[in-house]
């Protein structure tokens, strides 16, 4: 088309893994259907005040049965690879013991139509949806449910792993456990900072857990990781007492996840910043930190935006999910915000992305979400999404920047294949590059998903506009 004519081009390395994500509890709906169990999200959602405006995990956009549909709309956008979630409730009502064969069944229907269509499957093991009957126990407060989540890992893996080569064991583990355990935005909704670093502790030694159950029985051709979500910290002055405030946030929000994986244990500094709330000599045993720091084949990321900080008086505790976090003050998003109020902020995708090369050297780094929501309306039989549009290509800019620094960047997966639940926000919030009506289930391709097919369809994205035509 003619908007490329005599417009350079960045394009990206040969094989770069060009996809989308969803999760379980976003998209599938059918919550009580082919025995799955409760999990906590149908909990939380069902309390009110939880998820704005009552919303719940039905219908959501009842991938559950129109995943044949949607896996179809896969192939037409070209995507080369597909990142979902497997529901734990599904596949073991209660967390632990019995296994529900319709769930696994799913997941089978699942990983053919995507293979019959040359889409490579990338599973994550727990994207959120603990099973509620785990959460009775203690949830990840108690040690047990890394076991359990071990337990359901292997049997998972052992099932699919004849056709999934691509796995992730958690989603975000910071989430989990300090806006499930923290704050208590997510669920299961517990406000208590040291439910939040022992939930930290036991979701990363569940992590290391299933990581060694997963290697004992996989072939060489199965690769493993963890999806983190990590950002970059900014302050506005470099004097001391603003490269402390840094360090602080920049600990809880990425070292102590980073460190941890990598092999290198718990950062000395974030243990001692967060001992007055949990005692880590009592949570740690001998030996767990080798368990976590299991080799990793790559390292998934989730990015949407930077955090920003300044000092505050030393013991001033910060209000916010980071648990334990004293003397810091977390500052708003700047400039351009998406629909979400989230800023946006490629540079800072960037930095990050090349900061991996030496925190995560020797380990490959999938992009696994990446996007931005607004609230779009359709029109016409079709969505105009300039803004979400603008927002991929000057992140895919940023990762081919990242690329060209030396980051060794193997694959981008556009967070979401389509609008789904977004959590507390239910479904206020739109990241899709396919827009659902969820009256009507019809899905519409939105702009920024046509922009997407070409940049796949090319492995490259313009140097520079957001032309699309
Ligand atoms: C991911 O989490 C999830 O994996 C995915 O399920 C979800 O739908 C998607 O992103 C979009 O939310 O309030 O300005 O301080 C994102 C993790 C953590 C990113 C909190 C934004 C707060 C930004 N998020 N963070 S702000």
């Amino acid at each position: 088309p003619a908007t490329e004519v005599g417009q350079d081009v960045l394009r990206f390395p040969p094989d770069f893994l060009w996809g989308a994500a969803t999760a379980s509890f976003q998209i599938e709906g059918a919550t009580t259907e082919d025995g799955r169990g409760p999990s906590i999200w149908d909990t939380f959602a069902a309390t009110p005040g939880k998820v704005l405006g009552g919303d719940t995990g039905e219908p959501a956009c009842d991938h559950y049965h129109r995943y044949a549909d949607d896996v179809a709309l896969m192939a037409e956008l070209g995507l080369a690879a597909y990142r979902f979630s497997v529901a734990w409730p599904r596949v073991q009502p209660t967390g632990s013991g019995r296994v529900e064969p319709r769930g696994l069944a799913f997941y089978d229907r699942l990983v053919d139509s995507l293979l019959d269509r040359g889409i490579q499957p990338i599973a994550t093991l727990y994207h959120w949806d603990l099973p509620q009957g785990l959460e009775d126990q203690g949830g990840w407060r108690s040690r047990e449910t890394a076991h359990r989540f071990a337990d359901y890992a292997a049997l998972v893996h052992e099932h699919l792993s004849d056709r999934v080569k691509l796995w992730s064991t958690l989603n975000e583990p910071w989430c989990s456990a300090f806006l499930g355990y923290g704050n208590g935005v997510h669920a299961p909704g517990v406000a208590d900072p040291a439910a939040a670093l022992t939930a930290a502790h036991h979701l990363l030694l569940g992590h290391g857990l299933a990581m060694r159950a997963m290697r004992a029985q996989a072939g060489d051709d199965q690769r493993l990781s963890i999806v983190l979500n990590l950002s970059t910290v900014l302050a506005d002055r470099d004097d001391e007492a603003s490269r402390e405030a840094v360090r602080k946030v920049d600990g809880l929000q990425n070292r102590l996840w980073l460190d941890a994986v990598m092999g290198r244990g718990y950062p000395a500094d974030v243990l001692a910043d967060t001992s007055w709330v949990v005692d880590w000599d009592g949570l740690v045993r001998d030996g767990d930190q080798e368990v976590i720091g299991a080799p990793l084949d790559w390292l998934g990321v989730n990015y949407y935006s930077p955090s920003r900080v300044a000092p505050a008086g030393a013991h001033v505790v910060t209000d916010g999910p980071h648990p334990g976090l004293r003397g810091v003050e977390l500052l708003p998003p700047r400039g351009e915000l998406t629909g979400f109020g989230w800023e946006q902020n490629a540079e800072a995708f960037t930095e990050l992305l090349v900061r991996l090369g030496t925190e995560a050297a020797g380990v490959p780094v999938v992009v696994t979400e990446n996007g931005s929501a607004f609230p779009d309306v359709v029109d016409a039989g079709r969505v105009a999404d300039p803004e979400r549009t603008r927002y991929l290509l000057d992140h895919l800019r940023a990762v081919h920047r990242a690329v060209e620094r030396g980051a060794d960047v193997r694959g981008y997966l556009a967070w979401s294949l389509l609008d789904n639940f977004e959590w507390a926000a239910g479904y206020s919030q739109r990241f899709g590059i396919v827009h659902v009506d969820y009256d009507t289930q019809v899905r519409t391709v939105k702009d920024s998903g046509r922009a997407l097919a070409r940049v796949i369809d090319r492995n490259a994205v313009p140097a520079e506009g957001y032309q699309v035509s």
